[in-house]
């Protein structure tokens, strides 16, 4: 097994609605693809989109045993299939960012002498003090953001330590809440996980670090020192740094393979493990990207963003150590009403069918007559507003578009604002007729809309075969982190992305435009909530 042709490299994604598998050999070819989606395949836990959205409409969890009921069944699948996992010679994986998991004081124990006969869910089904995770698409903590952001020094202050200024679904301040809300669970909490590094604990069967680019997500990491900032874990809670143990960088080796996996699926003993970081950097590294290139991902979440190579403090975007160089960085911006909301409209004008709606959207003119539309389904990270709006030519707000109108007006708004942000918000980036734009996530299958894409961003828009880039990445990193060698190295076989969509003729002149207005109205509604 050791080295040699045979060998394989697993790559997990544990996201907001379904945990994922990749499997590549030596040469980046995909031999397995494997998914359990929490909605139909756990459907004991009714959730929604894989979280449930509590009464207040911004508190937004999931349940922490569902993920681990999914790693089982996830694995238990991909055993039936056949799948050769003694040829497995590294793991690495990711996680939706910010989330976060809280073990029991003594969990670590259980995690450690793990009962081969038995589910892994059935065996941590008590470990969790907080038993439902706050996700990344919680907003219920503003009061605590700002109280963090004056305990630092304000906004830009935290920004230049974290690379974030405070953002409700960061995991400082979720933590500060739980430490104030629930002092009696966070007392008897052992340790607090990310999402990424909760999972990569399931795989060595002990307590993983956090890694530097998901801990980035945080507020609590220093990015220019690599380590916790001693002032931000003081604000969100006591003994925090024993509870989160050190950072270590994304490429780290962090252990073998547990013995619980060994003997119940026939992992070989020398299975290395790599720390498991966020979706959006595992994906940074699956779409092997240049410098210059823009990554948009379309997943649950809308993000955007590239390879930074400093990390300049700004009060709005976010900055994360690099997952494949922690001595370079990577900006994104991120967008909460994404795949969600394009699937409700779908549903609702366009009788459930992608078909139907690429036809919309084929059938409509660019500019959709002037009309125009916003759909924050849940509250929006920027602008912190919920709702839907729509406007006609003359910026008259009307209740109603026909369904080829709606249709267009989620996809164009969602575009505008995604480029809009992104030149705000991410030190100055632009695109233009020489960028590429790198697009991923499950509705970069969607043609129409990536045509969309590079029509508003004035620039063609590439795709790989893998729309899944953080299993992908996850893939590769496990690879690079075995190797110990240049990522360059393990991704010269990367497959070159497809150009599937150039900008149509007149289209930039439209966008110009509406851009404008669209920003007014947005800034209108923002203020008037
Ligand atoms: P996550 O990793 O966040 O769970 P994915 O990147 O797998 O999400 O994307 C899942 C989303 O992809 C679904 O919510 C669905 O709306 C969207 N999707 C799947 N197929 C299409 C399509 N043909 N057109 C547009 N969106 C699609
Ligand atoms: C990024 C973010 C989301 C989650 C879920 O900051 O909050 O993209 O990582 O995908």
């Amino acid at each position: 097994m050791d080295g040699g042709e045979d060998r394989l490299f697993l790559g997990l994604d544990f996201s907001t609605q379904q945990i994922k598998a990749e499997a590549i050999n030596d040469s980046l070819q995909i031999v397995n693809e494997t998914a359990v989606k929490f909605d139909s395949d756990l459907p004991e836990f009714k959730t929604h989109g894989g979280v449930h959205i509590h009464n207040d409409n911004v508190t937004v969890t999931a349940p922490t045993i569902m993920w681990v009921k999914a790693f089982d069944l996830l694995l238990e699948k991909m055993k039936k299939d056949g799948f050769p996992f003694h040829k497995v010679a590294c793991i690495s994986g990711a996680g939706q960012q910010h989330g976060s998991v809280y073990w029991k004081t003594g969990t670590n124990k259980i995690l450690r002498s793990l009962d081969e006969k038995k589910q892994l869910h059935k065996q941590l089904q008590n470990c969790f003090s907080i038993p439902d995770s706050p996700v990344w698409m919680d907003a219920s903590t503003t009061v605590n953001c700002r109280e963090l952001e004056e305990k630092v020094g304000g906004p830009l202050k935290l920004a230049e330590i974290t690379g974030s200024r405070s953002f409700e679904r960061y995991t400082g301040t979720q933590i500060m809440k739980i430490s104030r809300t629930r002092p009696s669970e966070y007392k008897d909490t052992e340790r607090i996980s990310l999402v990424s590094s909760f999972a990569a604990s399931l795989f060595i069967g002990d307590y993983a670090p956090i890694d530097l680019s998901d801990g980035s997500g945080m507020n609590l990491l220093d990015i220019r020192t690599k380590k916790w900032s001693p002032e931000c874990l003081q604000a969100c809670g006591s003994d925090l740094s024993q509870k989160l143990g050190d950072p270590v960088p994304s490429k780290q080796v962090i252990g073998n393979v547990s013995q619980y996996l060994i003997s119940r699926y026939n992992f070989s003993p020398n299975c290395k493990v790599v720390a498991f970081t966020g979706d959006n950097p595992a994906s940074l590294a699956g779409m092997a990207p240049k410098l210059g290139d823009v990554v948009i991902s379309l997943g649950s979440s809308d993000t955007v963003f590239s390879w930074s190579p400093s990390h300049t403090a700004e009060l709005e975007g976010h900055i994360f150590v690099n997952p494949i160089d922690s001595n370079t960085y990577m900006s994104l911006v991120c967008f909460k009403n994404g795949s969600l909301t394009r699937e409700r409209i779908k549903d609702e004008s366009a009788d459930g069918s992608w078909d139907k709606f690429s036809e919309y959207l084929k059938k409509t003119p660019i500019g959709n007559n002037g009309n125009i539309g916003i759909y924050f389904d849940v509250m929006e990270i920027q602008p912190l507003v919920q709702g839907i709006f729509r406007f006609n030519k003359s910026d008259e707000k009307v209740t109603s578009f026909p369904p080829e109108v709606e249709v267009r007006a989620v996809i164009e708004g969602q575009m505008i604002a995604r480029k809009m942000y992104m030149e705000m918000e991410m030190r100055g980036m632009h695109t233009g007729l020489d960028t590429r734009i790198l697009a991923t996530g499950g509705a970069s299958l969607n043609k129409a809309i990536l045509q969309v894409i590079s029509d508003v961003f004035g620039a063609p828009v590439f795709v790989s075969d893998i729309p899944n880039s953080a299993g992908l990445g996850s893939c590769y990193r496990a690879k690079h982190g075995l190797e110990g060698c240049d990522f360059s190295e393990v991704v010269k076989n990367h497959p070159q992305p497809e150009c599937v969509a150039v900008p149509t003729e007149g289209a930039h002149e439209v966008y110009k435009e509406m851009s404008l207005r669209y920003r007014k109205l947005e800034r209108e509604i923002a203020n008037q909530q």
